[in-house]
């Protein structure tokens, strides 16, 4: 049998809807990082009208979870948030940058799907800061590190031309974003020849920016979602270096194959660990939280040795 790139925690999965304290329909696609020793992660969930909102659980070990008693972020009821955001929130990336957590989600609305930005450095308040995107984007990282003074993201616009790629751009300020190109595009009969987009926040390596992206895959029974490894340049993350031919990860366990929406697995975070591994995360069939871990340098060297060119 092949060794799995992506060891899959025993005790998978790691939050599930019957979890939370509120009803919730799903728990998926969660943001996960670092926050005073302890995991926080920061899920989505579908309530029964269809819509989306944040929650928030807590960890110890980084597979043990503890949702709080209320939602962290609802759509919000006031000002420009209120329009854009009235179908819900989805899909938290969190960066970790400058003493602060930078948080980007996707904004549902009649106007289509955007991009918001809030923050926060304690986990216990939140403050919206920009919508930082027009519609259509969904799945933007920003780089836990500036590059000459600027700010970096990963962007992931929707176009009826191209199929969906992964663009980058830049922003002095965190609200203005400029600057943008693509970066990686979908590779016809490959795994993730339909579209990609970023994932996790990108985990600095010393060979490069390690990416977790999701790639997905037209079937006759659908769509199926996985997940691959690129590695952008350290001094230009405009620049990816090789993309990995093979998957990291795909739909295998039950409640990947089977759930709110099927044959899915899909990532918005990565946790780095001191020993050279990195936790992963990820939605299952868009109804639960699992969770494994790999080697960096195994991934790293998945994108060197066995990689494709990204364009
Ligand atoms: C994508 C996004 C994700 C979702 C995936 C699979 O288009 O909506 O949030 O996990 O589809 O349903």
């Amino acid at each position: 049998m092949k060794e799995p790139i992506v060891r899959r925690y025993e005790k998978n999965p790691v939050l599930t809807p019957a979890d939370i304290p509120y009803p919730v329909e799903t728990v998926h696609n969660a943001a996960v990082t670092r926050h005073q020793d302890k995991y926080v992660m920061l899920f989505r969930s579908h309530r029964d009208n269809g819509r989306c909102i944040l929650g928030l659980a807590d960890s110890d070990d980084g597979f043990h979870f503890v949702p709080r008693p209320e939602p962290f972020m609802l759509p919000s009821a006031s000002g420009i948030f209120a329009e854009y955001e009235a179908f819900g929130v989805e899909d938290p990336r969190i960066c970790h940058l400058d003493g602060e957590y930078l948080i980007t989600y996707s904004a549902y609305s009649k106007h289509g799907v955007r991009i918001g930005l809030a923050r926060t450095e304690d986990f216990q308040s939140v403050e919206r800061v920009a919508l930082i995107s027009q519609a259509d984007m969904r799945n933007v990282v920003i780089f836990p590190q500036k590059f000459d003074g600027r700010y970096a993201r990963l962007d992931r616009p929707h176009s009826e031309i191209s199929p969906w790629s992964i663009w980058i751009s830049y922003s002095e300020d965190l609200v203005y974003w400029g600057d943008a190109r693509v970066v990686m595009k979908p590779v016809q009969y490959h795994w993730d020849e339909m579209k990609i987009g970023p994932g996790a926040t990108p985990i600095r390596t010393e060979r490069g920016w390690l990416h977790i992206y999701h790639g997905v895959f037209p079937t006759m029974d659908g769509a199926v979602y996985r997940l691959g490894v690129a590695l952008h340049d350290l001094n230009d993350p405009s620049l990816v270096l090789r993309v990995s031919d093979r998957w990291i990860l795909q739909p295998e366990d039950p409640w990947e194959v089977t759930g709110y929406v099927h044959n899915v697995v899909f990532c918005c975070g990565a946790v780095p660990e001191d020993d050279g591994t990195v936790k992963i995360y990820w939605g299952g069939a868009d109804k639960v939280m699992c969770a494994g871990t790999a080697s960096i340098d195994q991934l790293v060297d998945l994108c060197l040795n066995e990689g494709r060119p990204a364009l």
